[in-house]
């Protein structure tokens, strides 16, 4: 990486400008441009194999959400990420397999927040919702599978258990009681997908990646005005955006915060969000979707720490990590929010029958 001229790189999308690293992420190497407010990001290549065909839907995506968000009144360059094309008309630009490179318009006067407030998650809810909403004709068929099997949650089950047995970096002995907390859970890892296997879940165009850092909010007003981080848009079920925002947006702590007494579940968090959610999903929503909505929260808890853990039997190639033991910390964290979330499941349900029955 350090081979790179990033400034160079930047010549080829006709940028000029000074760069600094920039956001919190743990896929992208992130940067922002401080003159002409541009995003440049080095794709991660480890996790998306193709990056050519993630700009093609990235950029399909985008053109046609700028196009509803004009129809309802809204601001395109606000509201949806703007791709800034190469000279010579590509939507990223490849040094070689390891370095490629795409440019968004920086979204100026807006903040992302790790843990939000009830409000910003009622926004959040709203914020995701919409995306949903608006994608609802997108012609699913034309997109790419990004990453495939992403939110096959038996399948991340199974790569655990494969990397139990390779044991690459020696890890296994010492994780017992987390490998067995995954295997105890597998019972009920398949309910989603059997759900769209058997149509009794829609297939929806979905974001896939509903991390609460991944919506921008107006500094000003506050309101979630654009979703970012479209790398996973892809076929899949309402059902994953809505737990997996949750998963930290709901959450007491931080994704990685090894206090586990501080790790629970807040429900108000999760009825707010729920709230903003319906206001622009909730009439779309089938039946099933709704009776799973609870239960979609600790599923993709369960499966981001399944992972975490998976990544840290693997020797950490996969997540960005910060210390040693990054990715054991994360797992026991979400692990803790899974007992918590099934503790709490009838409450959630409860929550839920209140606001369809409003
Ligand atoms: P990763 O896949 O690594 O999470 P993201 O695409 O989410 O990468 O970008 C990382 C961070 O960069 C975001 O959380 C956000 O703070 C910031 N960011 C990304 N795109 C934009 C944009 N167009 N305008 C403003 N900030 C952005
Ligand atoms: C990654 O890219 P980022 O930081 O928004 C990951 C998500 C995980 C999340 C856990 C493409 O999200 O699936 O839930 O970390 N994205 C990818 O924090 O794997
Ligand atoms: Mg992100």
């Amino acid at each position: 990486m350090s081979k790179i001229d990033l400034n160079q790189v930047l010549s080829k999308f006709n940028v000029d400008s000074k760069i600094e690293e920039y956001g919190n992420g743990h896929i992208n190497d992130t940067y922002r441009t401080t003159l002409n407010d541009c995003i440049l990001q080095r794709i991660n290549t480890n996790v998306f194999k193709d990056p050519e065909k993630m700009m093609d839907n990235i950029s399909e995506v985008t053109e046609f959400l700028r196009e509803k968000i004009k129809a309802e009144g809204g601001d395109p360059d606000r509201e949806t990420l703007t791709v800034i094309k190469t000279c010579d008309g590509k939507s990223c630009y490849r040094v070689d397999d390891d370095n490629v490179f795409r440019v968004y318009k920086f979204i100026d006067g807006t903040k992302t927040v790790e843990e939000g407030t009830k409000e910003d998650l009622y926004r959040a809810g709203q914020g995701f919702g919409r995306f949903q909403r608006l994608l609802g004709d997108f012609p699913a068929e034309t997109l790419s599978e990004t990453i495939a099997d992403f939110h096959n949650t038996p399948k991340r089950v199974r790569d655990l258990e494969e990397a139990v047995r390779a044991d690459i970096a020696g890890r296994a002995a010492s994780v017992r009681e987390e490998i067995e907390f995954v295997r105890k859970c597998a019972s009920f890892a398949s309910v989603v997908t059997d759900g769209l296997g058997d149509g009794s879940i829609p297939l929806r165009v979905t974001h896939n990646d509903t991390k609460i850092n991944n919506i921008l909010f107006d500094e000003e007003t506050g309101k979630a005005i654009c979703v970012i981080d479209l790398d996973t848009v892809m076929p899949g079920s309402a059902l994953y955006d809505f737990g997996d925002a949750l998963r930290i947006g709901a959450s007491t702590a931080a994704e990685d915060e090894t206090d586990l007494d501080a790790v629970s579940f807040d429900t108000e968090i999760f009825e707010s969000f729920a709230k903003g959610y319906f206001s622009e999903m909730g009439s779309q929503l089938t039946e099933r979707e709704i009776e799973l909505l609870p239960f979609s929260a600790k599923l993709l808890t369960f499966e981001c720490g399944a992972r975490f853990l998976t990544d840290y039997l693997n020797g950490d190639t996969y997540f960005k990590i910060h210390r040693e033991h990054h990715n054991l910390e994360r797992a026991r964290n979400q692990f803790k929010l899974v007992k918590d979330i099934a503790e709490k499941e009838e409450i959630l349900k409860e929550i839920i029958a209140k606001l369809i029955n409003k």
